[in-house]
C-alpha cells in the first residue's frame, strides 16, 4: 500500500512534520516514509491513496481504560452533583463495588456484548491500541474472565488490546478492613493464573486510601516482578500516598492520575524512566480541582502520556481526541504534547516499541484525519475529524 500526498505527523521530535510526503506499507509494517519527492523509485508503483493533503498521525493509544464492565453509575453522578463526594459514595458500598456486583453477576459472552461499543467509539475516535484493565471481578474467577473478554476483543475487531491486571482495585465486601488477605488469598493467585493463561501483559493497582497502601501493594508488585511482568499504578490520583515512589522503584512503566504528586515521586518517576499517565476525564468528571504538576514533570522531563481511563464512574470518556482537548484546556498541555501522549509516549506507557511513530519497521497503524495541522485533533470538541483508519496494513472498510 502507498499513501501519497499526506500531511505526516511522524511524532519523532514533536509533531515531526513532513508535508506532502508519502507512506510505503508492506504487510503490517511500514516500511519507507518521507517527502512525495524523494519517494525511491521502486515504490511508484504501488496501489496509491491519495491522501490530498490530509493529515496522517500514527493510530492513536489508549494507554489506560477500563472499558470491560457491566452496568453504569448515573445515579452517582447524580448524587455527586447534589454534593456527594467520590469517596463517600465508595465508602457507603457504592462506587467501584457497585460495578463490582454487576460485572459479578454478568457471563463473559455479557462483558464482551458490553464492551465491544465501547472500543467502537474509541476506535471511531482513531484507537488503534487500547489497554483494558480488570478489576471489577475482585474474586478469582471474576478477574480471570475479565481479562479473557478483553483478550477476546481483539478478535472481534481491528485494534489490538492490551490487558492489565488489576485485581488490587477495590477491596470487596468478603474482605472488609483485610486487605493484605485479599491480596493473598485473591489478587496473587489471580495473578498467577492469568500469568499461566497468557491472559495479562502487566499488573496495576489503585493505591489510595479507599484502596490499598504501599504497604499492602508490596508482595502483588514482588509477584509481578518474580513473573517478569511490568507493573503501573493509579497513584496519588485523591491523596499522596507516595505510590508514585514506591511503583517507581519497582521499574514501574506508568504512574496514572497524579493530581497529588508530590516533589519525591517526581524524583523516583524520572530516575526510572517511568512515564506519567494523565488522565483528565476523571480530573473532569470528578470535579477536581488539584492539577497533576504539569510543569514539575515536564521540567523533569518525565514523557507524559494522555489517555482516557474509560470506566463507568469516575471518567465515562470514550474519545481519545475528547480527552486530548482536556488535557490543553483544563492542564495546560501543548496540542503536541497531548498528540504524543496518545502516540510515542502512550505505547511508551504500554512498553510497546513497534508504534506510536511513523517510521521504516514500526506498524502500520496510521489515522488519515480530515484536518490540515496537527493541534486541530487536540482544538475541536466533541466531533471526530478521522477520514480513515490503517490497522497493521490493512484499511478499514
Ligand atoms: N481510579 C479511577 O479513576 C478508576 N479506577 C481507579 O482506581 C475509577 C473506577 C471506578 O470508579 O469505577
Ligand atoms: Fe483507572
Amino acid at each position: 500500500m502507498l499513501l501519497t500526498h499526506a500531511t505526516l505527523a511522524t511524532m519523532t521530535n514533536g509533531y515531526g512534520l513532513i508535508p506532502d510526503a508519502a507512506v510505503v506499507i508492506q504487510g503490517d509494517r511500514i516500511v519507507w516514509a518521507g517527502p512525495m519527492a524523494d519517494l525511491p523509485a521502486e515504490h511508484r508503483a504501488g496501489k496509491a491513496t491519495d491522501c490530498a493533503g490530509r493529515l496522517v498521525t500514527p493510530g492513536l493509544i489508549d494507554c489506560h481504560t477500563h472499558a470491560v464492565h457491566a452496568g453504569h453509575r448515573a445515579v452517582e453522578f447524580e448524587l455527586r452533583l447534589q454534593g456527594a463526594s467520590y469517596e463517600e459514595i465508595a465508602r457507603a458500598g457504592g462506587g467501584i463495588l457497585s460495578t463490582v456486583t454487576a460485572t459479578r453477576a454478568a457471563s463473559e459472552d455479557e462483558l464482551l456484548a458490553l464492551a465491544l461499543p465501547r472500543i467502537d467509539q474509541l476506535i471511531a475516535n482513531g484507537a488503534t491500541t487500547v489497554e483494558v484493565k480488570s478489576g471489577y471481578g475482585l474474586t478469582i474467577e471474576d478477574e480471570l474472565k475479565m481479562l479473557r473478554t478483553a483478550r477476546r476483543i481483539a478478535s472481534h475487531r481491528p485494534v489490538t488490546v492490551q490487558t492489565t491486571h488489576l485485581a488490587a482495585h477495590a477491596i470487596p465486601p468478603e474482605y472488609t478492613g483485610n486487605p493484605k488477605a485479599y491480596i493473598s488469598k485473591v489478587a496473587l493467585p489471580a495473578l498467577r493464573a492469568a500469568h499461566a493463561g497468557g491472559l495479562v501483559d502487566a499488573v496495576d493497582a489503585f493505591c489510595e486510601t479507599i484502596a490499598f497502601s504501599t504497604d499492602d501493594l508490596t508482595p502483588l508488585f514482588a509477584e509481578a516482578c518474580a513473573l517478569g511482568l511490568p507493573v503501573k499504578l493509579h497513584a496519588e490520583q485523591l491523596t499522596d500516598q507516595q505510590g508514585a515512589a514506591f511503583a517507581a522503584h519497582h521499574g514501574a512503566l506508568s504512574c496514572d492520575h497524579l493530581e497529588y504528586l508530590s516533589p519525591p515521586g517526581i524524583a523516583a518517576m524520572a530516575q526510572a524512566g517511568t512515564i506519567a499517565v494523565i488522565l483528565p476525564g476523571a480530573f473532569y468528571t470528578l470535579r477536581e480541582t488539584q492539577h497533576p504538576p504539569i510543569a514539575a514533570l515536564r521540567a523533569a522531563g518525565i514523557p507524559m502520556a494522555v489517555a482516557t481511563d474509560l470506566n463507568p464512574g469516575s471518567s465515562p470518556l470514550a474519545s481519545l481526541t475528547l480527552a486530548m482537548n482536556m488535557a490543553c484546556t483544563l492542564f495546560r498541555l501543548t496540542p503536541e504534547e497531548a498528540l504524543l501522549g496518545t502516540t510515542a509516549n502512550g505505547a511508551r506507557a504500554l512498553g510497546l516499541a513497534d508504534r506510536g511513530r511513523i517510521a521504516p519497521g514500526l506498524r502500520a497503524d496510521l489515522c488519515i484525519w480530515n484536518a490540515e495541522h496537527p493541534a486541530e485533533l487536540a482544538y475541536r470538541i466533541g466531533a471526530t475529524a478521522l477520514h480513515a483508519r490503517i490497522f497493521g496494513g490493512h484499511l478499514d472498510a
